[in-house]
């Protein structure tokens, strides 16, 4: 096979994941702007998720949030979506709206908060496996907000055992997939901190619990791509929640903020063999389009994710090895910039065109009237957000 033939070749194979949430209204604390033609329910966010697909090529599946996404018939919704070319991905609890979460939610210290948040848990596990979906993604809003308000230690005792009560009921082929975020809601403590805590609950639990990466989650200037090489290498490393921020938790489209970061992220992944899909590495999106339109939004985050893993194929892995034996710094430094400075438009555009799609998905969207068809069709009912 010839270099290009291999970079397009794991390009075809390249999935996607979207998220459900990013198609419904989204906002600050400040104001949820409500926008034209948005979904009133899961089914029609599935219809947006396929949408994003169709024109994209390889975002064949969509991640739920519940109860978001609740629904009377969770095998009917899950139908809906293989009836529009896609699947249904991670199963996302929710256990961070409810006043009972106040305190938190397994984590709380009150038993009867702590066994109502696992039983949402376990109900979705059930969903997982009436939807089909292999993954079962978890965060926690969980934390404290001034010292002494409790006992970190008994914090961490009761998350591990909520997490192995749900481990337990997991079937053979899910996978529990464990979100860190280093602040917000909690802000003096966090029980999912980071990396470290989430590995430590997953190496408790067993193989099928790894870590999950939120780009978003981070101390500003920390080294996600190391993170990603660790996690890597021990097989841990569950998957990405893809956004990009510029201060804290922004969500904003992946690759807007610092394409270099995610191309640097994407050569880790390449490097370790990790892109193939034997590697069940879940490249997923958390993101909110706040102001901007959400389907294309999304299409544009597709294809940044899918450029900057363009790039880190093209790294040429010889050259480079080559460069770092012999200790020439500025020679392998050449190598990784080399790559990541290559125009890779021309070569997706031509993909795309094999792939029996259009060469620019974003142009194809504007042209199709799609947007326009959903504003006519999607009047009255209640639109899905997070509330004005
Ligand atoms: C959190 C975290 C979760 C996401 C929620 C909406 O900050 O990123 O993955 O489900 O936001
Ligand atoms: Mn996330
Ligand atoms: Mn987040």
């Amino acid at each position: 096979m010839t270099d290009i033939a291999r970079i397009k070749a794991a390009l075809r194979a390249q999935r996607i994941e979207t998220p459900s949430w990013a198609f419904g209204n989204s906002g600050t604390r400040f104001k949820v702007f409500a926008q034209e033609a948005v979904p009133r329910n899961a089914y029609e966010k599935v219809d947006d998720a396929a949408t994003v697909h169709r024109f994209t090529g390889i975002a064949p599946s969509v991640a739920l949030h519940i109860p978001w996404d609740h629904v009377a018939n969770y095998a009917d919704l899950s139908k809906h979506a293989s009836d529009a070319g896609i699947r249904i991905g991670a199963i996302n609890p929710n256990v961070f709206q409810e006043d009972d979460y106040r305190l938190g939610s397994v984590c709380n210290p009150d038993p009867n908060v702590r066994r109502k948040a696992l039983d949402h848990l376990l109900d979705c596990v059930e969903i997982g496996v009436t939807t089909g979906s292999t993954i079962l993604s978890l965060w926690f809003a969980d934390g404290t907000n001034y010292p002494g308000q409790d006992s970190v230690r008994a914090r961490q005792d009761r998350l591990a055992e909520a997490l192995a009560a749900t481990y337990a009921a997991m079937p053979e082929r899910m996978r529990m997939l464990l979100e860190y975020k280093l602040f917000e809601p909690s802000f003096y403590t966090m029980d999912v901190p980071d990396w470290g805590t989430s590995y430590l609950h997953c190496l408790a639990l067993g193989d099928r619990a790894q870590v999950l990466v939120d780009t978003g989650h981070h101390a500003p200037g920390t080294n996600i791509e190391f993170i990603v090489a660790l996690l890597l290498r021990a097989g841990r490393l569950g998957g990405f929640h893809f956004n990009s921020r510029f201060y804290a938790d922004d969500d904003l489209m992946v690759g807007a903020a610092d394409p270099f970061q995610l191309f640097r992220i994407m050569h880790e992944i390449v490097q370790a063999g990790a892109l193939d899909a034997a590697a069940d590495v879940a490249f997923m999106l958390d993101q909110c389009h706040n102001i901007e339109p959400k389907i294309p939004a999304m299409i544009r985050s597709v294809l940044n994710v899918q450029e900057a893993t363009a790039k880190a194929l093209l790294v040429d892995a010889d050259a480079l090895r080559a460069a770092q034996q012999s200790g020439d710094v500025l020679g392998a430094n050449a190598v990784l910039m080399d790559a990541f400075n290559t125009d890779v438009r021309p070569i997706l555009a031509e993909l795309r065109e094999e792939m029996g799609i259009d060469p620019d998905p974003i142009a194809a969207y504007r042209r199709s009237g799609h947007h326009q068809r959903l504003v006519a069709e999607r009047q009255g009912g209640s639109q899905a957000g997070w509330g004005a």
